[in-house]
């Protein structure tokens, strides 16, 4: 019965190469982020503007969002909603496989401390920090006051 035994070997042996090839393929598992819909309202008060923005992870690791830093702020915090209530939160986790969202009525970014009242039309440049991935930076269009994403 040698060639039964042989071909019942090929299967194992060829799930072991293969399993070697994946640990020495040199890219490495983790999160995998992407930032899409960002914008920041034309605020009504000259010392304080909200974000928006999505963070989408094709990766196999979650991600946290852990700060955001701007030329046009010196205070962004990040922001959850619950009951109508804002709260101040100290990170955001992007799920593997999964997304972010910062949107109006929800988790948004929070700056205060403006270095001028941005207007409709501008950009903002914004540098997402994470604890275990590359920082992001993003190109943040000003939308006029009353925008929603889809209009
Ligand atoms: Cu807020």
């Amino acid at each position: 019965m040698t060639p039964t035994r042989s071909l019942r070997r090929i299967p194992v042996a060829a799930a072991l190469v293969l399993l070697g090839a994946t640990a020495c393929s040199g890219s490495p598992d983790g999160p995998e982020l992407t930032v899409s819909g960002a914008y920041i309202p034309q605020p009504a008060l000259a010392d304080m503007a909200a974000g928006y923005f999505t963070v989408s992870n094709t990766g196999d690791r979650d991600a946290r969002l852990t700060s955001v830093t701007s030329d046009l702020s010196g205070d962004i915090t990040l922001h959850s909603t619950e009951d109508n209530r804002m709260r101040r939160v100290t990170s955001f986790t992007v799920p593997a496989g999964g997304r972010l969202t910062l949107a109006l009525g929800g988790n948004h970014l929070m700056l205060t401390d403006l270095e001028h009242k941005p207007a409709a039309g501008e950009q903002v440049s914004l540098r997402l920090h994470f604890d275990d991935a590359d920082t992001i930076d993003v190109r943040v269009p000003v939308k006029p006051a009353g925008y929603h994403p889809g209009d």
